[in-house]
């Protein structure tokens, strides 16, 4: 069988990576396969939005680079409220250099990004050894890496030939846990789906954001988490209830495409 026909629990038991292990049986514990995108820019409002919606999310996914007073215990108050409310932090860092370069951007700097954040993400425009840059700050410390096989804007490039070999070097780099992308991209092995542009209501924003609906993107293209920021904490929304509304909309979606 597709690995989209079978359970996260039953996936997560197969599977050889621990931290993919750990993701699969908190997404069975928490029944929720969504992800909230934090794009607020204090970290007051960071840790108020994981602390109202970490309840309802398998991943917390953060661009820390927008956080105007970041500081060191900010990330320790995330990693405290990951333990409370049992979910992952994905650092949404969209690496994009030589191997060499990204080594130091993922394990120093100010961010320290390899030291809290269990995921990570890069480009492939450089070629293979981007990963393995990555790896070499990564893999010790049990972190997991996602491609960008495709994005959600409109116009963009990654597609064809460039997202085939996405699905190439994710197979061959086991420190890969899976892609960013609209579906699911291949049976060789379990690689998942982390998807964003996803909405209940909108269609997309002013500067070329397009959403689908969590029946597209779970139900009929196979993908494993849904990733919501604008929907559930945009101007006038009830986060709590929103993230409420989009996890179940996202686990639903998923017992549709198990089937009976
Ligand atoms: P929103 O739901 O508010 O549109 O947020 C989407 C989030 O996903 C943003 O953090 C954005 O950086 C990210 N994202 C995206 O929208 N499309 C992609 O292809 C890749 C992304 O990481």
């Amino acid at each position: 069988a597709s690995y989209s026909q079978k359970t996260y629990a039953q996936r997560g038991k197969e599977h050889a990576h621990p931290l993919v292990k750990e993701l699969f049986a908190i997404m069975e514990r928490k029944q929720s396969n969504l992800s909230l995108a934090a794009d607020v820019s204090t970290k007051a409002e960071l840790l108020a939005l994981a602390d109202t919606v970490g309840p309802y999310i398998c991943v917390l996914k953060t661009h820390i680079d927008v956080v105007s007073d970041f500081d060191a215990d900010l990330v320790e108050r995330l990693q405290e409220l990951a333990a409370k409310h049992d979910f992952l932090i994905f650092e949404d860092r969209k690496f994009a250099d030589i191997g060499n370069t990204v080594k130091l951007q993922y394990g120093g700097g100010i961010y320290r990004i390899a030291d809290w954040a269990h995921i990570t993400n890069c480009h492939v425009i450089p070629g293979e050894g981007i990963i393995q840059g990555l790896a070499e700050v990564g893999k010790p410390k049990g972190r997991g890496l996602l491609l960008l096989a495709e994005m959600s804007s409109a116009g963009m490039l990654a597609t064809g030939a460039y997202t085939d070999k996405n699905v190439e070097m994710a197979i061959a780099n086991d420190f890969v846990i899976g892609f960013i992308g609209s579906r699911r991209f291949t049976e060789e092995r379990d690689l998942i789906t982390m998807t964003p542009g996803v909405g209940l209501h909108a269609s997309g924003d002013a500067l070329g954001q397009q959403y689908r609906t969590p029946t597209k993107i779970i139900t009929e293209n196979g993908s494993d988490i849904i990733i919501v920021g604008r929907g559930i904490y945009g101007p006038g929304k009830d986060a709590a209830a929103e993230a409420q509304r989009y996890r179940e909309a996202g686990w639903t979606a998923y017992l549709n495409r198990l089937g009976p």
